[in-house]
């Protein structure tokens, strides 16, 4: 028998629609629909601007994509998207102001502000999550300085996936992976913090019930049942935070490695069964986010191939990323290195200005030519996956023999041979559309036609094809590297 649903995934470059199929035990895939996803500034009646995201657009391409499947053999669909961002809604249900990306400035030293009220250490404790100055908090943080009305007006908060849920079933959920992700999550209680809200002066009326990944959020509406010309179509949370479908696909069951979801970030780390708020947690700034059946990602963001990704915009789009990888290859190894998780990069007006002076003010060769920045780029990740691996053993003693990376960037396959080369360790590639997958696969337990995560990760491996990289650098001058890299954190 065949099983279809459809995965919608959205990260911060591209939206795909793509149709899994399950047969006795085998998943294959067809991508249905797929569109650039970016931010835009805009300026808003105050004067304020604001880096933003288009979720009209998002949600019209959405509406594209489905009405392109053959919907009916659909079973479900399932939307997992980017974390930590949100819609606020008032009491006509519609969105207050812009939907302000993650990136965008306003949080700038807002965390600072944040501290003044409520210690680290308190919110670590109560949370379990990074501190990242984009986290939700912040940014919840941020709107009551600059537009204190709109959270007096706000009926509903809602995560950027929930939001499409509700337009296309009419129901408001908050789902648990993404809310876990805000920083305003108790991670003992798995509810919303009622005190910290309290302490930020945040209504705890706009937040739902957190819901788990795997539930019915309901049917697709009567109105677009007609406009999309369908029948019958559910719509299933999966993990919608796309960091937790992309764990679930992991094509393992042994517990010896780390993993690197590889896409705009590098999200490394390990899956674990509970939390880890230790001291060292927190020095290192390792997070514990809500994964699918009661899994915990301890992890770290790393700035991941937003930095490509940016260099190649600024150069116009005239290299392709195959292209810029292959120019990478042909400069000199270890010219220059940066610390990829330098704020600076966050999002500086010139990637390319901001990695030139990077190297300038720590007297190293300043790259010139695309290749030699996009060397830089890569060499300077596997250095940085090097430093989060130690990081990670350290504070978890676990015994991690192996790296599956997943995600778009498997496709880089210099960067796969250096993260091998540099962290000493086999890296397995695989598989580049993890997100969609463990999207689907969560659907699949749902609807009854898979009975467990161990299950789901059996097929993932029968399924898809992992590359193997063995480590194959001196070891020297791996070391010599090191120390100039780890003298860049200082
Ligand atoms: P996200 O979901 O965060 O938008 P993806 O998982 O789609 O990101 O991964 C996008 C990344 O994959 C790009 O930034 C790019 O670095 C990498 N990538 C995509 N195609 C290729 C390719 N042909 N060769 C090398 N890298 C690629
Ligand atoms: C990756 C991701 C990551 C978050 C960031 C905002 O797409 O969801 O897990 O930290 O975006």
């Amino acid at each position: 028998m065949e099983i279809r649903s459809l995965a919608i995934d959205i990260g911060a470059s591209s939206g795909r629609l793509i149709q899994g199929t399950l047969e006795d035990d085998m998943i294959s895939l067809e991508e249905i629909h797929r569109f650039k996803n970016q931010i835009t500034n805009k300026r808003d009646q105050k004067g304020n601007e604001h880096a933003c995201w288009e979720l009209d657009k998002l949600y019209n391409e959405i509406l594209v994509g489905i009405k392109k499947s053959k919907s009916n053999d659909i079973e479900s669909i399932g939307i997992d998207t980017w974390a930590v961002d949100f819609v606020l809604l008032n009491s006509a249900n519609e969105v207050i102001g812009d939907t302000v990306s993650y990136r965008c400035h306003r949080t700038d030293r807002v965390m600072e502000e944040v501290f003044d009220i409520i210690s680290k250490e308190e919110i670590y404790n109560k949370t379990g999550i990074q501190f990242l100055q984009f986290n939700t908090i912040y940014q919840l943080y941020a709107v009551k300085k600059s537009d204190p009305e709109y959270l007096e007006e706000a009926k509903s908060f809602l995560m950027v996936p929930d939001y499409f849920n509700y337009l296309l079933t009419g129901k408001k959920s908050n789902e648990y992976t993404n809310a876990t992700s805000t920083q305003l999550f108790n991670v003992s209680t798995k509810s919303w913090d009622q005190e910290i809200l309290k302490q930020l002066d945040i209504p705890s009326s706009i937040f739902n019930d957190p819901v788990k990944p795997g539930t019915v959020i309901g049917e697709i509406k009567d109105e677009l049942k007609e406009s999309l010309d369908i029948e019958e179509l559910k719509v299933i949370a999966p993990a919608t935070h796309d960091t937790g479908s992309s764990i679930v696909a992991v094509p393992t069951n042994s517990a010896d490695y780390a993993y690197i979801s590889s896409g705009t970030w590098s999200l490394m780390g390990v899956e674990t069964k509970k939390p880890i708020c230790t001291k060292k947690a927190l020095e290192y700034n390792f997070t514990n986010e809500g994964g699918a059946y009661e899994t915990n990602r301890f992890l770290k963001n790393i700035m991941g191939l937003w930095l490509i990704q940016e260099v190649k915009k600024e150069l116009n789009d005239q290299y392709d990323f195959g292209e810029l990888v292959e120019l990478a290859k042909e400069e000199q190894a270890f010219n220059s290195l940066i610390n990829p998780n330098d704020s600076r990069f966050l999002n500086p007006e010139s990637m390319i200005a901001e990695i030139k002076k990077y190297c300038q003010e720590t007297e190293q060769v300043v790259p010139q030519k695309p290749g030699e920045l996009a060397r830089c780029i890569f060499e300077s990740l596997a250095f940085q996956y090097k430093q989060v691996l130690e990081e990670l053993t350290e504070v978890t003693t676990k015994e991690i023999n192996k790296i599956h990376i997943i995600g778009g960037g498997v496709q880089n396959e210099f960067l796969n041979q250096l993260t091998a080369d540099i962290t000493g360790l086999e890296v397995y590639a695989g598989p580049i559309e993890a997100t969609a997958i463990g999207n689907l696969l969560v659907q699949y337990i749902a609807l009854g036609y898979i009975d467990s995560l161990e299950e789901a990760r059996e097929i993932v491996s029968n399924s898809f094809t992992i590359k193997n990289y063995t480590p194959n650098l001196s070891l020297e001058e791996v070391e010599n590297n090191w120390i100039k890299f780890k003298e860049l954190q200082n």
